[in-house]
């Protein structure tokens, strides 16, 4: 077997675990942020359960830093309280980024776990199965039920050879995004095998794991081998380890081959992850801002390569440079091995250890800068400037780019420096506070950011209503519903940041589906790549959209539709997309019938009346009434999830019968 073979048959409790069935599995450890966890948290409260049923849940304040307004310190405040109620542990900020906090005092080889962030592989790692789906699915979990997934193909990626000097994990995985696209890894787990892998620490397998969610992959993972358990010994935490690695005779569905020694720095363009080029090939591009850490390269070796590169070099004067480190242990075990002063004295400036920049929490680019970043995602807008042009590199090539202030390949800067890891990373766990020994003596604190759950109505069983837009493919969550500083605060309330949708692609769109009342929206491939915010799902659905008729979709984002009864459809030929515009009326008539059958069409007309007042055959083909062949791929179970109007009815409705 292989390593996601063994864990996913230990942890098998509903379906085969073949390619394509629907699988239940067994879910033992939840992480939640404060940017998705106030609706996570609330959706747990509604399942009406006392404590979580999985063996340690925990949610980190890492995004919504920012105090300028009473609403993300009202969050942190609520979300504090809930977990000391509800047996939650809570990260404070200040104590760093949940997948590097996760990674080093909470990953545990071989074992499931479900985060409400995409980046949730990270612990992929460390050997750990774990998931980026939306706060729902998470609350469902921590209810104690089991999380169902699609079982993914599983990808060998073998790797041999050895990185050459200035050539990092980070151009492992733009290699994979250069080869296979940011659709190349939907409906896949990619498990990186062979001899290449003992030469990568475990903070490089994560950055790897870490933007396989930008592969659009279910997951990514690692063995777990003598490197795992070094990485864990350097965490004082050698009893969790395990030996999991494949069998000799393991197979994969699919296999992918990269040689490290053939691989150079790489760096990905505006605005896709997936735009790659070799760092040589664009060296020269003036650069006026540049920013190293994120949950993608933000270890302590990260960081203190970066610390050694600069030792006697300054920050070129046209560049804003700046760095988050990933976690209070990276910034303590800097301080401790004198990593911050060469930052500092070249010119550095010293962000707080969180998401910041990343999603656009300050640092936003000034007009027409090239940002060059070793963070792991560059959908247009989501630095929080308009039109913005953000690259994405290593910190090595990072680093090299500050000091030129031009694009440059890192291995122009000579000797790579020598970094040896303390014996053992400073672990000082005071910032995580455990819940409340006797939960009855907590109460919650709700400030007026909290608004309630919306609810979903059961759905109807004939959908009608205006196209509200049209989009084209590769559609990311940033572009449904914007992150920054303006828009993440507002989180915890859907009827305010309901008024961000589509802001930046379509200023107009919030006020066209006001008066429409009811809408679909169309897209290409791929929609809703990129992050698990359901709330590009929940604000969509507050403005009354009832459906997206897409080519494809990308998984978080899929789940996140059918989690709150917005019906995913597909256009059965691709092509029929060219046919319906924007404005658009559709019906689709006999949902439920249609979707048992997988035999819906839908009804487009550019004449809205003729709909309306139903006076024509429907079935009539016309220029202007079009009659557009539907496809569905939603299990039985999610067909139940969409007609109870969200797996929150659902769960509550299957609770209640056993
Ligand atoms: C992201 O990187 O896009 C985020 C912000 O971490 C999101 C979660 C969110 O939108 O709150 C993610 O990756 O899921
Ligand atoms: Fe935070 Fe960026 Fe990582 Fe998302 S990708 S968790 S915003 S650091």
């Amino acid at each position: 077997m292989n390593v996601t073979q063994k864990i996913i048959s230990a942890h098998l409790v509903d379906g085969r675990a073949e390619p394509g069935e629907e699988i239940g599995v067994r879910v033992d450890r939840v992480l939640m942020q404060d940017a998705t966890g106030t609706m996570a948290c609330l959706e747990f409260e509604a399942l009406g359960i006392a404590s979580p049923k999985v063996e340690h849940a925990i949610v980190y304040v890492d995004h919504n830093i920012l105090q300028t307004g009473y609403e993300n310190a009202d969050d942190h405040k609520f979300l504090q309280t809930f977990a000391a109620r509800y047996g939650i542990h809570f990260s404070k900020p200040g104590n760093g980024i949940c997948h590097q906090i996760n990674l080093e005092r909470f990953s545990v080889p071989g074992k499931v776990l479900l985060g409400s962030d995409s980046h949730t592989p990270t612990a992929g790692g460390a050997g750990m199965l774990a998931f980026g789906v939306g706060g729902l699915e998470v609350a469902v979990a921590m209810a104690g039920q089991p999380f169902y997934v699609k079982m993914p193909k599983v990808v060998g990626v073998r790797l041999v050879g050895r990185l050459r000097p200035w050539v990092t994990a980070k151009d492992i995985v733009l290699e994979m995004l250069r080869r296979l696209t940011v659709k190349g890894g939907v409906g896949k787990i990619f498990e990186y095998f062979g001899p290449g892998v003992r030469s990568i620490s475990v903070p490089e397998r994560s950055t790897i794991t870490n933007m396989g969610a930008e592969l659009g992959a279910t997951t990514s993972l690692f063995p777990s081998d003598d490197v795992t358990h070094d990485y864990l010994r350097h965490q004082g935490r050698e009893k969790d380890w395990t030996r999991l690695e494949p069998d000799p005779d393991a197979t994969y569905d699919e296999l992918v081959e990269i040689n490290l020694d053939e691989l150079e720095p790489l760096i990905a363009l505006p605005s896709s992850p997936d735009n790659v080029k070799p760092v040589a090939d664009v060296s020269g591009i003036d650069v006026d801002q540049v920013l190293i850490g994120s949950c993608t390269n933000s270890s302590f070796h990260d960081l203190m390569v970066v610390s050694r590169v600069l030792r006697g070099r300054k920050i070129h004067p046209r560049v804003s440079f700046a760095v988050n480190p990933g976690s209070r242990q990276v910034v303590q075990t800097l301080l401790e091995s004198d990593g911050l002063s060469s930052i500092v004295s070249a010119g550095g400036r010293i962000l707080e250890n969180a998401c910041q920049g990343c999603i656009g929490m300050g640092s936003a680019p000034g007009t027409d800068w090239v940002s060059i970043r070793s963070y792991n995602r560059n959908f247009p807008g989501r630095s929080g400037t308009p039109d913005d042009r953000v690259y994405l590199a290593s910190p090595e090539t990072c680093v090299a780019c500050a000091v030129s202030g031009k694009v440059t390949d890192p291995r122009e800067l000579g000797d790579y420096p020598a970094v040896e890891w303390p014996d053992k990373f400073i672990t000082d766990d005071s910032m995580i506070i455990p819940p409340a020994s006797d939960p009855s003596t907590i109460t919650i604190v709700r400030g007026p950011n909290i608004k309630p759950l919306p609810t979903s109505s059961p759905l109807n069983s004939s959908i009608q209503g205006e196209v509200l837009i049209k989009v084209g493919d590769n559609i990311s969550t940033d572009t449904i519903l914007p992150a920054g500083a303006e828009v993440l605060p507002l989180r915890s309330n859907i009827p305010a940041i309901s008024r961000y949708v589509f802001r930046y692609l379509d200023p107009e769109f919030v006020a066209r589906a006001e008066k429409a009342g009811a809408g679909l929206i169309i897209a290409g491939s791929n929609y809703g790549q990129g992050s698990s915010r359901e709330h590009a799902v929940l604000a969509p659905m507050y403005l009354g959209v009832k459906a997206v008729i897409a080519k494809s979709f990308a998984r978080i984002h899929r789940s996140n539709l059918v989690n709150f009864g917005i019906v995913p459809l597909m256009f059965k030929n691709p092509s029929d997309y060219q046919a319906v515009g924007a404005g658009s009326l559709v019906r689709i008539s006999n949902l439920k019938m249609g979707l048992e059958s997988n035999g819906i069409v839908a009804e487009v007309t550019e004449d809205q009346s003729s709909i309306q007042e139903n006076l024509r055959d429907p079935r009539e083909e016309s220029v202007e009434h079009l009659i557009v062949p539907l496809k569905h791929d939603l299990t039985g179970r999610e067909t139940a999830i969409v007609f109870a109007g969200g797996l929150l009815n659902y769960t509550k409705m299957t609770r209640v019968c056993g």
